[in-house]
């Protein structure tokens, strides 16, 4: 029997032994191979949708809880668990600013107003009844990726450091149909664009990208659009930062200038550390970004021999032309596979055949995308902003789109944590990644 112990070395060699199975003569009962058979006959569906496996809630959680901390739950997409690039809906993060409405379809009406020639409304079904198109785009906040949240400790799972991306098949109406009917007058060229939550979320969108490829979306991957989404209609503005994407959409009011909301300046303005009193505004687009997802911060590898390196890039500029892992702490870089098909500002899976050896290692990507922009390190990302590492670490910096190199360090005993800061650099900054025992300053 010792031959069928579990160990490192046979899972490698398993790959050659379980060809010589498959190759043998007959089908031998998988019970031989300590295959266990249980299957419970006459499982019972829960509902009339349906609903994931009973196993796999712990794998599902979208919800994470600070009890350190005096904020609400975040719903955050559990990427470590993700495969493929679509997002399920049950899964899609979640930012909401103000309470969220809850909003009957029938009685539900988009608005188009301001310097139109002809102010509409639409309901719901007529607005289906329109040409639509369905495509599949990432949605990223642009909080996400911060390394701490405010007076929290730096973040070390790859959930609550990148779980505010998340990528679906969005249908909707181009929203160019909706403004040429309107008729946009000349000098028409924002909009103020508004949501139905008690806040009246409002968000200023150039009439430039608007006529390009937005859409007013009804449909998440093959289904209305999740209430948490923005249900019945919300806006899809591909690329962008997250808050372009106004849920619970009601009214679009052409106008000439953007309207400078309180969203958009005091919570979505990020003061520059370089230009005292000057602030980063209207950044729109994502900027590329890559993160590995297995093995990842929060993660514990059972031991050493083959894992296949997996991960997620995106870029609000394009599609991802390459993604380059290195596992060597940042010494030599090799070129992940892409799984196609590769959807431009789409969520894209790379992977890369990778074999462990048990000693401590620094494993990371980096990616490129059609438009000539590259993932940067932290240390070029502080160059271009006159910052050091300290920077991040002192305040949290939420409305700054970080797309640092995200590095893993994975220990001797197997455990994957955030290292994209040495410990001298958290020792000066007083943070440690991840403990509960912060003490808040
Ligand atoms: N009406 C409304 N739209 C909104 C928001 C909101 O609070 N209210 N949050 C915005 C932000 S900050 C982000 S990142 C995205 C998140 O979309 P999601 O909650 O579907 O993931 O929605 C945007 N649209
Ligand atoms: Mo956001």
């Amino acid at each position: 029997m010792s031959s069928m112990k579990p160990g490192r070395r046979r899972f490698l060699k398993g790959s050659a032994a379980l060809a010589g199975i498959a190759a043998g003569a007959g089908v031998p009962a998988a019970g031989a191979f300590g295959v266990p058979d249980e299957r419970t006959p006459g499982t019972k569906y829960a509902t009339e949708y349906g609903e994931r496996s009973r196993f796999e809630a712990e794998a599902t959680k979208r919800r994470h809880d600070y009890p350190q901390r005096p904020f609400p739950a975040k719903k955050l997409t559990p990427l470590q668990n993700s495969v493929g690039i679509i997002t399920p809906n049950g899964l899609h993060f979640v930012a909401d600013h103000y309470t969220p409405p809850d909003i009957n379809p029938e009685e539900h009406r988009l608005l188009i107003h301001g310097m139109v020639e002809r102010p509409l409304v639409f309901t719901v079904d007529e607005l289906k009844r329109l040409p639509s198109e369905s495509h599949i785009y990432f949605m990223e906040c642009l909080a996400n990726s911060n390394v701490k949240d405010r007076g929290g400790p730096v973040l070390d799972t790859v959930q609550e450091l990148h779980g505010r991306t998340s990528c679906s098949e969005w249908t909707g109406v181009p929203l160019s149909i909706l403004l040429d009917r309107a008729g946009v007058q000349t000098g028409g060229s924002w909009l103020l664009v508004e949501g139905a939550d008690a806040g009246r979320f409002s968000y200023s969108i150039p009439m430039g990208k608007a006529m390009e490829d937005v859409l007013v979306a009804y449909g998440q991957n093959g289904e209305a659009v999740r209430p948490e989404q923005g249900y019945p209609l919300r806006l899809i503005v591909p690329g962008f930062e997250g808050p372009y994407n106004v849920k619970w959409l009601r009214r679009i009011k052409v106008v000439d200038q953007p309207y400078m909301t309180k969203v958009e300046t005091i919570l979505h303005g990020y003061l520059r550390p370089d230009q005292k009193g000057k602030a980063l505004w209207f950044q729109f687009q994502m900027p590329p970004k890559s993160v590995i997802t297995r093995p990842a911060g929060g993660q514990t590898l059972p031991g050493p021999g083959f894992y296949e390196i997996t991960g997620l890039a995106w870029s609000g500029h394009g599609a991802i032309r390459k993604v380059e892992v290195s596992t060597d702490g940042g010494k030599n870089w090799k070129q992940a596979k892409l799984q196609e098909p590769v959807h431009s500002m789409a969520h894209t899976r790379f992977r890369l055949p990778w074999t462990w050896d048990g000693e401590e290692v620094i494993i990371q990507s980096r990616c490129f995308d059609d438009q000539g922009e590259a993932q940067p390190s932290l240390a070029e990302m502080n160059r271009k902003l006159g910052v050091t590492d300290e920077h991040w670490l002192k305040t949290s910096v939420s409305a700054y789109q970080f797309n640092a190199i995200q590095p893993w360090k994975i220990s001797r005993d197997g455990s994957v944590h955030n290292a994209m800061f040495d410990s001298a650099t958290l020792a000066r900054a007083g943070s440690a990644p991840g403990g509960a025992d912060h003490t808040e300053h």
